[in-house]
């Protein structure tokens, strides 16, 4: 509880009120609009301002700092151009529930109404990809929309909100005496705990799908006591001996496998979007399956609980019966993993990954969109789950790089890893100059296959090899990176490897290791 009772500005008060929040960074770009709010930050010291060199890295950068961190990211950014910007940043959180505050500037609110220079209308434009949004154009309403716009960014599923200033709110003043009382957390409803108990008391041949949103601990408790596999979708991170691989299109055959043979599935913290159920029929997933999720979904389901799993999943191992799944948890560990395809003698993505987790010990890890994401998240093993950020629900190209930023600035400038496709890292590539700024050692590796591989591994499978607007011409990454003064290594084969990886992580500057790897690679797919 802290009770301001100074006159402030809105800027001041924004910053009072951030800082009250426990926000310690804020990514932005600015513009005049907002210029009375940087001023403001200039002359405090609580929260850091990291300046990106484009107003979606900054977005992307405030997501990957909130999912290192669990704590909410702020971007800040002008009016028009800036609002229209962070828009892919937004939608990137909103659909993988990353908690991120979005302060936009907007012009005066007298010409709301009018035509006036970068006026959008940014809360028409972003009302389907925030949990909410705002305008403010009074002061009066500014401190507690802030809290507000936290406590939902927070609470239940956790997503991006918008608040939208105008720039007289920032000047005007107010003395207030107001109260912070924070946060009172959603609790769960709806809840069929008994029903969920009944079908996995019945059930001979369950397997669980962790998702994103599944507490870790929780799943491994239940899983190991009624002896239940585990599948993860991309965004789940799994700490059991009982995990059995990756589901979905782009998943491991014998996760895929198990779901198949499975009597019951259940579901938790995922959305189950197409990449996971495509490669199932609809009747035979839905009529297995229970799900327990945050949020109400349409999906068709057995037994559907809604609410806070680990609450939930904690009353359901009270009441459930320990049960003898020991053989069909036998069976699915036992499957044999498929074996992946090589191309030719050249490097391979598969050989840089698997050398990075050699080396990486327990640094976090973000990639970008395409093969070399898919093959990451098979592959790398992590502690905890903050460690691997990517982009799942909107497979975002350009957000790898700027969420290392974010990741690196929540661990007070600590190395990152970053794998990148040559297509991906191209969208956000500026934001090297703000790895030099603040000193951040991010080491980029990119998987350079010289195509926008996902896309040309479709036209292989399904456009007769036609391969039209896939091939991709690159600047030379190494002399790229040196022309920031950062660090820029090429490898070839794999004699180069190890010790390209040993020189990157070895120096404090950031570094591009621009590997060239098989154009032709493959990753494995699978439909019904
Ligand atoms: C912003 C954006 N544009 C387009 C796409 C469609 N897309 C998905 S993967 C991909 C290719 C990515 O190429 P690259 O980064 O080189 O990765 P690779 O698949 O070669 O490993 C494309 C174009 C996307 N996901 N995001
Ligand atoms: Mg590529």
């Amino acid at each position: 509880m802290q009770t301001l009772t100074k006159t402030l500005t809105g800027a001041q008060l924004i910053i009072q009120t951030l800082k009250c929040l426990g926000v310690d960074s804020i990514f932005g770009y600015p513009g005049s609009v907002v210029l009375n709010l940087y001023n403001e930050l200039s002359k405090q010291s609580n929260i850091k301002h990291i300046l990106t060199r484009h107003e979606q890295a900054a977005c992307h950068a405030a997501d990957g700092y909130a999912r290192a961190t669990g704590k909410c990211g702020v971007v800040l950014v002008t009016a028009g151009p800036g609002a229209t910007n962070i828009v892919t940043g937004l939608a990137n959180a909103y659909l993988d529930c990353s908690p991120v505050i979005a302060i936009t500037g907007q012009v005066l609110s007298k010409k709301l109404n009018k035509e006036a220079f970068q006026k959008v209308n940014i809360i028409d434009i972003t009302k389907s990809c925030t949990k909410k949004n705002f305008q403010v154009t009074d002061i009066n309403e500014l401190q507690k929309t802030i809290f507000e716009a936290h406590r939902i960014a927070m609470t239940g599923k956790k997503g991006p909100v918008l608040i939208d200033i105008t720039k007289d709110v920032l000047s005007s003043t107010i003395t207030s005496t107001t109260e912070n009382t924070i946060l009172n957390y959603e609790q769960c409803n709806s809840v069929n705990i008994q029903g969920a108990v009944d079908l996995l008391n019945n059930s001979a041949k369950p397997v669980i799908i962790s998702g994103g949103g599944a507490p870790t601990k929780a799943v491994k408790a239940i899983s190991e006591k009624l002896n239940i596999p585990i599948v993860r979708t991309m965004m789940g991170y799994v700490d059991s001996d009982n995990y059995i691989g990756m589901v979905g299109i782009y998943g491991d055959k014998k996760a895929n496998k198990i779901l198949k043979e499975s009597d019951l599935i259940f579901a938790i913290g995922t959305r189950l979007n197409d990449r996971v159920t495509s490669c199932f029929k609809s009747e035979d997933f839905c009529n297995k399956l229970l799900y327990l999720d945050i949020k109400p979904s349409n999906i068709p389901a057995k037994v559907k609980i809604v609410g806070d799993a680990e609450i939930i999943l904690d009353k359901i191992s009270e009441q459930v019966k320990q049960s003898d799944n020991k053989i069909w948890l036998e069976y699915a560990k036992n499957i044999e993993s498929s074996v992946y395809a090589r191309r030719s003698n050249l490097l391979h993505s598969i050989d840089v990954i698997n050398e990075i987790q050699k080396y990486k010990q327990d640094m976090t890890v973000t990639t970008e969109v395409g093969q070399h994401q898919i093959l990451a998240a098979k592959i790398l093993k992590f502690s905890s789950k903050n460690k691997f950020i990517t982009s799942g629900g909107l497979g975002t190209m350009g957000f790898g790089f700027p969420a290392a930023i974010g990741a690196s600035i929540a661990q007070k400038g600590s190395k990152v890893i970053c794998i990148a496709g040559d297509g991906s890292f191209q969208m956000n590539m500026q934001e090297l100059a703000t790895c030099m700024q603040y000193k951040l050692p991010i080491k980029v590796f990119i998987l350079n296959n010289g195509y926008l591989g996902m896309v040309r591994q479709i036209q292989e499978n399904n456009f007769d090899e036609n391969y039209f607007a896939t091939k991709l011409t690159n600047p030379d990454f190494v002399k790229l990176a040196q022309s920031y003064g950062a660090l820029g290594i090429r490898v070839e084969k794999m004699a180069d490897l190890k010790p390209a990886i040993e020189k990157a992580f070895s120096s404090d500057l950031p570094a591009i290791i621009d590997c060239i790897v098989e154009p032709m690679e493959l990753i494995e797919h699978q439909s019904i």
